[in-house]
């Protein structure tokens, strides 16, 4: 007798239609030997037909009233809210964040859709006075036009959700590329909006290699913008295909190497909270997590000897068990990347003081692993690893913790821990990074206020918010002679 799989399929979808392709399973990491659901993997093919689709799409959907496109972005996160539990089973189990951590990826995704229905009913454009006599001179908004959307996995739901709500509301039409390690998430998305009343064409979903389908979108005529996400190197990729392929519009979200500083006058506790949660929680897998930790040499040891403790007594395991703190790392990839960052980190000669190593029963489980005597100039300080893996840098003072947050070639956030009002002050202002966060993690950000760094961190205009228009629409500049 035969078994027949019951895992979820997925196919791709363009223009309205579900479109096969070849079947590949995608694993979960708590327990490589489980299929989680089965994915249509698109080629190049396929993602011309959905570039077309899209443009196909884009006028008439642009054109529609703006009560139909908020009815259509409502929908979305209505139903996006109404299925919180299974579509964060369904996160927890492809990528392999805590079940907790996904129900709030979920609904942070949800949100972001009616988010964006209501921003539709604020001002979308300026009136100016003209110079010129009998002259009206105003700056109106049209859609950036075919949105070539592009996203890694550590945040499978929430980092489409808040590049493809924004590009539907502004009147774009969307092309969808996920990476391939978390097609299930993107496949139910897919499913939500084509049920949501959107005419076909205005979102389609190709799921495949970067290489194949993500090049398509890059160098293909029928695109207007890139949103990417992802990692540095891929993103200068896309920016220079971007400019050779027509000169597209492009916003990169990129890594992170993100400072937390400690001084003397920190609340211990409050510091230690800061850095557990930054450096180690969804296993460091986080383009905001602290993985650099700069702290004043009058409480460094104890600060060290703390956070040693406190990360040691994490429990990494499942993501569905609630009495995990920490789950997998995504992929034996990862694993294997973060392990030979900690080999590294040690050859420099920084000392492992918790963690360092992983389980070798079953799935990708990584002990949270902290670092100390560790400098700036080491590769374990200057490249992004992508894990639960942090270290300490010691300094003498703010000006060098400072100095230090600054030396490195990413920015996306920086955080401080003090208890002193004018050194907050002092690193809100001098801190060189997108986010600043004082007395908080550097990671964990609001969908409303933007989101993106400086340096190797980013190109292009803020994500979320208010600011994400910047991006998926146009401004025209209009003067009207009476
Ligand atoms: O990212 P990639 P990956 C970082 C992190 C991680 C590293 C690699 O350091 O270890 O990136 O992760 C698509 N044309 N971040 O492999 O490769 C790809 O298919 C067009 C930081 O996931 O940059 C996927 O959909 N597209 C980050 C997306 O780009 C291409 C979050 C990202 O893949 C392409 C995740 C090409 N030639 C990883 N090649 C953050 N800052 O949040 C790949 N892609």
């Amino acid at each position: 007798m035969t078994m027949t799989t019951t895992v979820p399929y997925h196919r791709n979808l363009v223009g309205g239609e579900w479109v096969d392709g070849e079947r590949r399973p995608n694993h979960n990491p708590a327990r490589p030997g489980e299929v989680v659901s089965e994915y249509a993997r698109a080629d190049r093919d396929t993602a011309r037909t959905a570039v077309a689709a899209a443009r196909a799409a884009q006028p008439g959907w642009a054109r529609r009233p703006v009560a139909e496109r908020m009815a259509v972005l409502d929908r979305i996160g209505t139903t996006i809210l109404n299925r919180v539990e299974d579509l964060a089973v369904l996160l927890a189990r492809e990528e392999g964040k805590l079940l907790a951590e996904a129900r709030g990826e979920v609904t942070r995704a949800g949100q972001t859709f009616r988010y964006y229905a209501h921003q539709l009913l604020q001002p979308q454009g300026e009136v100016y006075a003209s110079t010129r006599e009998n002259v009206h001179a105003e700056v109106r908004r049209r859609p950036l036009g075919v949105v070539g959307v592009i996203t890694p996995w550590n945040y499978p739901l929430a980092i489409p959700a808040w590049k493809v709500a924004p590009a539907l509301a502004y009147g774009n039409t969307v092309v969808l590329k996920p990476a391939e390690l978390v097609t299930a998430s993107a496949g139910e998305l897919a499913r939500i909006i084509a049920g949501s009343g959107a005419p076909p064409g205005v979102f389609n979903l190709v799921m495949g290699s970067g290489r194949e389908v993500g090049e398509e979108l890059l160098t293909s005529s029928g695109v207007d913008g890139i949103s990417f996400t992802g990692g540095t190197g891929t993103g200068t990729h896309v920016a220079r295909q971007c400019i050779a392929h027509g000169n597209k519009r492009f916003q990169l979200e990129m890594g992170g190497k993100n400072p937390l500083v400690v001084l003397d006058d920190a609340d211990l506790e409050v510091a230690v909270r800061c850095a557990l949660d930054g450096s180690f929680f969804s296993s460091g897998q986080r383009c905001t997590a602290s993985s650099r930790l700069i702290v004043q040499a009058g409480v460094h040891d104890r600060f060290v000897e703390a956070l040693a403790v406190a990360a040691d007594a994490l429990r990494v395991g499942d993501p569905l068990d609630p009495h995990s703190d920490l789950g997998p790392v995504v992929s034996p990839d990862q694993l294997a990347q973060n392990l030979d960052y900690v080999r590294i980190g040690r050859d420099e000669g920084a000392t492992v003081v918790a963690g360092g190593t992983h389980r070798t029963d079953e799935g990708q489980f990584m002990r949270p692993t902290l670092f100390a005597d560790a400098r700036n100039d080491m590769r374990l300080a200057r490249e992004e690893i992508f894990g639960p893996v942090s270290c300490v840098i010691r300094v003498d003072d703010l000006d060098e913790a400072i100095d230090v947050a600054a030396d490195t070639p990413y920015g996306l956030s920086a955080g401080i821990v003090t208890t002193s009002l004018s050194a907050a002050e002092r690193f809100k202002r001098d801190a060189r990074a997108g986010i600043v966060t004082v007395n908080l993690p550097t990671a964990g950000t609001e969908l409303h206020l933007p989101f993106g760094g400086t340096g190797a961190s980013n190109h292009g205009p803020r994500e979320q918010g208010g600011y994400a228009r910047d991006f998926y629409s146009v401004p025209v500049t209009c003067y009207t002679g009476w």
